[in-house]
């Protein structure tokens, strides 16, 4: 840790207003060159605390960077994670304005609902799945709030992993009866299909996404609450988005789930 309170304070004050302004700002590392995870996280948890402080509610967490497609897309290979809120909760068949948007993309996902907490270290996929409530599909829609440049990923962290908001499938289903493993996933965007994994390109185990997020929670002596609705990482790259686009994933099992932009 190597920013002062005031300092962190400011910063997510900073991107709050980028995302609010829809106008993007300079990478904090542009600035602050030697920050390191902690203060990424640090002035995550701030931007957390003042979208609550404003009136958001929590809905749980998101996982990201965990599949080889993502890494590969920017060039990484450190998994992170962010939080959700209400507010950005949409349902199947949204329609989400791309003029509050910075430079939106979407990827698809597999969500898991906990009915129990989840403490690490050692949390693992068995652990996850027997505090399931249940997994349903989901897109998210990252937005970054920097300039076009380099990805950095301190930079990233803090800017919540990029989230602007996410669409939950309608079709909800008890992680027991699946295969997350093997469950597929074909990506369209316009009706033509540009992306196809499945559950395993989430770190193996989609659910192994999650177990990691306990564990890097544990980390800093945090959990993950009872009734997190959970974002375990996009399975494809993900795809650039504007006014008129229609995304669409086809899960196997879990059924359809799509957005529309305007
Ligand atoms: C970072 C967000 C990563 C995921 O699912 O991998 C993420 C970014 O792509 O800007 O949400
Ligand atoms: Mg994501």
């Amino acid at each position: 840790m190597t920013l002062d309170a005031a300092t962190v304070a400011r910063l997510a004050e900073r991107l709050d207003r980028a995302e609010r302004d829809v106008r993007p700002v300079a990478r904090i590392t542009d600035e602050y060159t030697g920050i390191d995870a902690e203060d990424a996280y640090a002035i995550q948890r701030a931007l957390r605390d003042r979208k609550v402080a404003h009136g958001a509610s929590i809905a749980g967490l998101k996982m990201g960077l965990t599949s080889h497609a993502k890494m590969k897309q920017l060039g990484v290979d450190t998994s992170i994670y962010g939080f959700l809120t209400e507010e950005g909760r949409r349902s199947d068949g949204a329609a989400v304005r791309t003029k509050g948007l910075i430079r939106p993309r979407v990827e698809p996902e597999i969500a898991f609902s906990l009915k129990a907490r989840l403490a690490g270290p050692g949390c693992d996929v068995n652990a996850v799945l027997a505090a399931t409530d249940y997994v349903v599909s989901a897109l998210e829609i990252i937005d970054s709030r920097y300039e076009e440049g380099r990805f950095d990923l301190r930079s990233v962290i803090a800017d919540n992993a990029s989230c602007a908001c996410f669409v939950v499938g309608a079709r909800r289903r008890h992680a027991a009866d699946l295969d997350l493993m093997t469950l597929g996933v074909v990506l369209e965007k316009n009706g033509l299909m540009v992306a196809t994994g499945s559950g395993a390109d989430v770190l193996g185990h989609p659910a192994a996404a999650v177990a990691m997020l306990a564990n890097m929670l544990a980390a800093r002596g945090e959990h993950v609450p009872a009734g997190s609705f959970i974002l375990s990482g996009g399975i494809t790259e993900a795809v650039p988005v504007t006014a008129g686009d229609r995304i669409e994933a086809r899960f196997e099992e879990l059924g359809s789930v799509a957005v529309t932009f305007d």
